[in-house]
C-alpha cells in the first residue's frame, strides 16, 4: 500500500471516529432557521472557512513576521496588532466573497462596510479579540453576531439594518484559538461546539448542546483595576473571596467566557473611572456572548439590564458586561 493510500485511510478513520462535521451539522439542522436557511448555512460555512485561515496564521505567528503591533490604532484607540488587521482582512474577504452578507461591522473599521450585494444578512464581528495576548501565546478569539437586514435588498442600507438590538440576532458564535481551535455557535436552538482537526481541515462536533452550569465557583475580573471599581464591585469581589471562589482572568474574553461556560463562573468587565461606559463593545463582543450564554442557560447583563435588550445608538457603543452562570450573575447584580 503506498503512503498516500495509508494517509487517506488514516484520515477517513479519524473522520469516522470523531463524528459529525460542522458542514454536515449545519445541513442537518438548517430547517431550524426561520427563513433563508440556505443562505444562513452558507454564511456559517464562510465564517468557518475564514477561521481556518486565521487559525493557520495564529499558529504560525511565532515563525513569520506577523507578531507585534502595526503601529496603528483602531477607532477605539486599541493598538492594532498585525494579526488583528490580517484577521479582519480574512473575514471581510470571505464574507464579501460568500455574498450572503450585505454589511459588516468590525472592531477594526470605523464605520460599517457596505458590501454592495443582495445579501440578506448583517454581521458584527471582532475578528481577533484579546490580540495583545498573541505575542505571549495566550488563547485569543473571534466573536460574531448575525442579523437579518430590515430593509428590502437592493435598496440603500439604513441605520435600522445596522444598529439592531442583541435580541434581533439570528445567530452568534465565537472561535477560540486555544490549545485546540473551537467554533461555538447558536442559531437560537441551543449551543453547539466544534473542534478543529487541522490534519483534515474540518471542524467536528465535540460539545453538543452545551449548557452553562447555573452556579459556579470561578470569578473573572481584572482585580488590578480595583482602585477604579465602584464600591459595589469591590464588595462583590470580597464576597467571592469569602465564598472561597477561584479567581481566573486570562485577559482574553473568549477564553474566560468559554471556561466559565464549561465549568460555571462569572466574567465581569464593569464600568470604571477609566472606562465610565465600560470597555467592551456591545455590537461585536457582548451581544454575541450574551445570546450564547442565554441559549446555554446562563445570563448576561450590564449589572442592571439584560444585554440583549440594550438599544444600539452607535456602532462601537460600550457597555459594562456581567456574563456567566445565571445564579452568579443574579447575585452579582444585587451588589449596588
Ligand atoms: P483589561 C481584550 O482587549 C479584551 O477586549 C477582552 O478580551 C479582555 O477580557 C479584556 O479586554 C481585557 O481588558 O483592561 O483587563 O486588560
Amino acid at each position: 500500500m503506498n503512503k498516500t493510500n495509508a494517509t487517506s485511510i488514516e484520515s477517513s478513520r479519524i473522520a469516522q471516529s470523531i463524528g459529525l462535521t460542522l458542514d454536515r451539522f449545519i445541513k442537518n439542522n438548517q430547517d431550524q432557521f426561520q427563513y433563508a436557511s440556505g443562505e444562513l448555512s452558507q454564511l456559517l460555512r464562510d465564517i468557518a472557512l475564514a477561521s481556518k485561515v486565521v487559525n493557520r496564521e495564529v499558529n504560525k505567528a511565532g515563525l513569520i513576521d506577523i507578531m507585534g503591533a502595526m503601529g496603528t490604532q483602531n477607532m477605539a484607540g486599541d493598538n492594532q496588532q498585525k494579526l488583528d488587521v490580517l484577521a479582519n482582512i480574512r473575514f471581510t474577504r470571505a464574507l464579501a466573497k460568500g455574498g450572503e452578507v450585505c454589511a459588516l461591522v468590525s472592531e477594526e473599521a470605523e464605520s460599517f462596510v457596505d458590501l454592495n450585494n443582495e445579501g440578506k444578512y448583517v454581521i458584527a464581528i471582532d475578528p481577533l479579540d484579546g490580540s495583545s495576548n498573541i505575542d505571549v501565546n495566550v488563547s485569543i478569539g473571534t466573536i460574531f453576531s448575525i442579523y437579518r437586514r430590515k430593509t428590502q435588498t437592493g435598496t440603500p442600507l439604513q441605520s435600522i439594518d445596522i444598529l439592531q438590538k442583541g435580541s434581533e440576532q439570528v445567530a452568534a458564535g465565537y472561535v477560540l484559538y486555544g490549545s485546540s481551535t473551537m467554533m461555538v455557535y447558536t442559531t437560537g436552538h441551543g449551543v453547539n461546539g466544534f473542534t478543529y482537526e487541522p490534519s483534515l481541515g474540518e471542524y467536528f462536533l465535540s460539545h453538543p448542546d452545551l449548557k452553562m452550569p447555573e452556579d459556579g465557583k470561578i470569578y473573572s475580573i481584572n482585580e488590578g483595576s480595583s482602585n477604579s471599581f465602584s464600591n459595589a464591585i469591590r464588595d462583590y469581589i470580597q464576597y467571592c473571596k469569602d465564598q472561597n471562589y477561584t479567581a481566573r482572568y486570562i485577559g482574553s474574553l473568549v477564553a474566560d467566557f468559554h471556561r466559565n461556560m464549561l465549568k460555571g463562573g462569572i466574567y465581569i468587565y464593569p464600568i470604571t473611572s477609566k472606562d465610565p461606559h465600560g470597555k467592551l463593545r456591545l455590537m461585536y463582543e457582548c451581544n454575541a456572548l450574551a445570546f450564547i450564554a442565554e441559549q446555554a442557560g446562563g445570563k448576561a447583563s450590564n449589572g442592571h439590564n439584560r444585554i440583549l435588550d440594550i438599544e444600539l445608538k452607535e456602532l462601537h457603543q460600550r457597555t459594562a458586561f456581567y456574563v456567566g452562570s445565571k445564579n452568579m450573575v443574579t447575585k452579582a447584580e444585587t451588589f449596588k
